[in-house]
């Protein structure tokens, strides 16, 4: 029998973690939770968005299962830990066409989209994004609530730290540290170390204005 899940965030990252959840048999989506104004009542994919978060009491009892399908690694933090301390569990949703070596271990409430390689002993934190044909190798290490965007590669050994946004085509060699709160901005390749807080962009990657921060 399907077991219930409760989608909190009714976007486009939303879309892809519906299909990931519908497409694994496991799932029936009990419904949406989105607090944009006007989003209750609406459909994503045939899920009906059933309110807004404020009344998640109403819709989920202590054990419910939930993911949060929100792209802004600093609102998924927020919302997930909320969730949480309510007493809903966050499952770990990995897209059957993804590949992942027997010894990754990953956090709760992190996806894994389709075509995304994890190699060897990577370890995925809680409420990571590995985005579609993203690649993790051996040895590394994603903090909690990364988003790791589509086609982006780390080379082994790699450690980013929680919240940090690796953009869509960046690479990182072998070896890097990239701290928490950071923005690689798409394309980028880095290849030296990079101090949390900071958004580093271009080839070789260098430091930029946060405020120009984007995937
Ligand atoms: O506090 C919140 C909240 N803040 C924003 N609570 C709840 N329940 N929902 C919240 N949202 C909702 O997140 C907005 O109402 C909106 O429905 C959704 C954000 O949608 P959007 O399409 O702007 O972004 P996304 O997070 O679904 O997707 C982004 O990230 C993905 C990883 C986009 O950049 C995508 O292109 C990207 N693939």
């Amino acid at each position: 029998m399907k077991k219930d899940l409760l989608v909190i965030g009714g976007g486009g990252h939303a879309k892809v973690v519906i299909d990931l959840a519908l497409r694994s048999g496991v799932w029936r989506i009990a419904g949406v939770l989105d607090d944009a104004p006007g989003a209750t009542g609406r459909a994503i994919l045939g899920c009906v968005v059933l309110g807004g978060t404020e009344r998640i009491s109403d819709y989920a009892r202590p054990g419910t299962a939930f993911v949060i399908a929100i792209g802004s690694n600093a609102i998924r933090e927020r919302l997930q830990t909320t969730a949480t301390a309510a007493g809903l569990v966050a499952v770990t949703l990995i897209h059957p066409s993804a590949v992942l070596a027997e010894s990754v271990r990953i956090g709760n409430g992190a996806v894994v989209m389709a075509g995304a390689v994890i190699n060897s002993d990577a370890t995925i934190g809680n409420g990571v994004i590995v985005n579609t044909g993203a690649v993790v190798d051996h040895d590394c290490h994603l903090g909690d609530y990364c988003h790791l965007a589509p086609g982006a590669t780390l080379c082994g050994s790699v450690s980013v730290g929680p919240r940090t946004l690796v953009g869509v085509g960046a690479s990182v060699i072998p070896g890097i540290a990239i701290g928490s709160d950071c923005v690689v901005g798409a394309g980028a390749a880095v290849v030296s170390h990079v101090t949390s807080g900071t958004r580093v962009v271009g080839v070789p990657a260098r430091r930029a204005n946060m405020e120009r921060a984007s995937e």
